[in-house]
């Protein structure tokens, strides 16, 4: 006896095993059991079955939970004054120069206490689930010191265990210059790699790290120093890489076996190549490339040549991708980079599980993966990404459970 039973529903599994577009399977039906999936098929193949509750869902269509892979959404203060300055004419820079930028978050960031930083971050990680998020990526990266990057990894794992979603977090040490070491940038590097690292290890306060690597952030030599520290304390590598200039950063990435490469826009084949020879995916962010009016896409046909799959994610942040829907990354990662309705959605789910190397747990609609679903009154999977502004699924399961 099941604990629950989905049924009078049509399925984008998203199972590459289920040779459908979106792995569909029409009428039909969805076994659940201690938060798992026990049983996927048409309904006719489940009849025999039974359940403490069988739930017929009025033809709606069910797809796994969402998962983004990349955002920074823990953070203090906002930056909507610095959105209306740039509106009137201020540069980046002259906004950068003048203590703001990634700065005016760092301070907003330090001086939050723990409470008040989870529950400034509340609402944006609430505004996800509601977009239909089971799953999401933290970053720290706006503390930059022993107590403030361990604060930030706080909040979130507070945040995943006051919420019906699945958190996993990010060391991203190397994110930028804090001001207090701004000409001494070895020995933040120093702090990063000898202080930070192992501090952030030893309490168990992330699963993987990540690096800007960047003109404006970190050189390939110091990220290359950072990731070989965190290799050795067996944590998992992931990259900010080629998002304004080529610095061979996805090769790099490469080079420790990284998860992902995330933004891409100017990749080269040779980065590619590595990535797909090592097995990473490639995380696609087309909220930070509106929000900066970017004009050079990131190269999807090159990434779908080399078979290097694509992962789609809101990287929520204060300054470059204030995005709070999923979805509507989805219809941007095809209107703006010319995804398939199909490959956008894979890369909310499965190949975003993938990069977060829960490849095994989430991302698909499969028996043994966790129950995780969304519940979506739509005709057609392609409406997820057609609707600009689409609120969100009628219901979210997790773990088995309505959330
Ligand atoms: N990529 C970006 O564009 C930013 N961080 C990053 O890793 C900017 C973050 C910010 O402005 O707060
Ligand atoms: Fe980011």
């Amino acid at each position: 006896m099941w604990d629950r039973l989905l049924v009078d529903c049509n399925l984008a599994t998203m199972d590459p095993a289920v040779e459908a577009a979106f792995g569909a399977i029409e009428n039909g039906a969805i076994g659940i059991q201690d938060g798992r999936i026990v049983r996927v098929g048409r309904r006719t193949e489940l009849a025999g079955y039974q359940a403490k509750k069988v739930e017929p869902l009025g033809g709606a269509w069910v797809t796994p939970g969402l998962v983004d892979c990349h955002t920074h959404l823990v953070f203090g203060g906002n930056r909507a004054g610095e959105f209306e300055r740039r509106l009137e004419g201020a540069s980046y820079a002259e906004i950068a120069s003048a203590g703001g930028g990634i700065a005016a978050t760092v301070r907003a960031t330090r001086e939050a206490p723990l409470e008040a930083l989870v529950e400034a971050s509340r609402p944006r990680l609430k505004a996800l689930m509601q977009g239909g998020v089971t799953t999401v990526e933290i970053k720290s990266g706006y503390g930059l010191d022993i107590d403030a990057e361990a604060k930030m990894l706080r909040a979130a794992g507070l945040l995943g265990e006051s919420e019906k979603v699945r958190i996993e977090r990010t060391l991203l040490a190397l994110h930028a210059l804090p001001p207090e070491y701004r000409d001494r940038r070895e020995d933040y590097v120093r702090l990063a790699v000898d202080s930070i690292l192992p501090a952030v290890a030893q309490q168990g306060l992330a699963s993987s790290v990540d690096a800007f690597c960047e003109g404006i952030g970190f050189t390939p030599e110091e990220v290359r120093a950072f990731f070989a520290a965190a290799s050795e304390l067996g944590l998992k590598v992931k990259l900010h890489a080629e998002q304004l200039s080529n610095l061979q950063g996805a090769a790099l990435a490469a080079e420790f076996g990284a998860l992902s490469a995330d933004h891409l826009e100017h990749v080269d084949e040779a980065g590619v190549r590595a990535m797909a020879a090592a097995g990473m995916v490639a995380v696609l962010l087309p909220g930070a490339f509106y929000a900066l009016k970017e004009t050079k896409c990131p190269p999807v046909e090159l990434l779908r040549r080399h078979g290097v799959p694509m992962a789609v994610a809101t990287d929520c942040n204060p300054g470059t991708s204030p995005v709070l829907s999923p979805t509507l990354m989805m219809s941007m990662a095809c209107t703006l980079f010319g995804l398939t309705p199909e490959e956008a959605l894979a890369g909310m789910t499965r190949v975003a599980a993938k990069a977060l190397g829960l490849a095994d747990e989430i991302g698909t609609i499969a028996v043994g993966k966790a129950a995780d679903l969304c519940i979506w009154r739509i005709g057609r999977p392609a409406e997820l990404c057609y609707w600009i502004g689409l609120p969100g699924p009628e219901r979210r399961i997790f773990a088995g459970e309505d959330a």
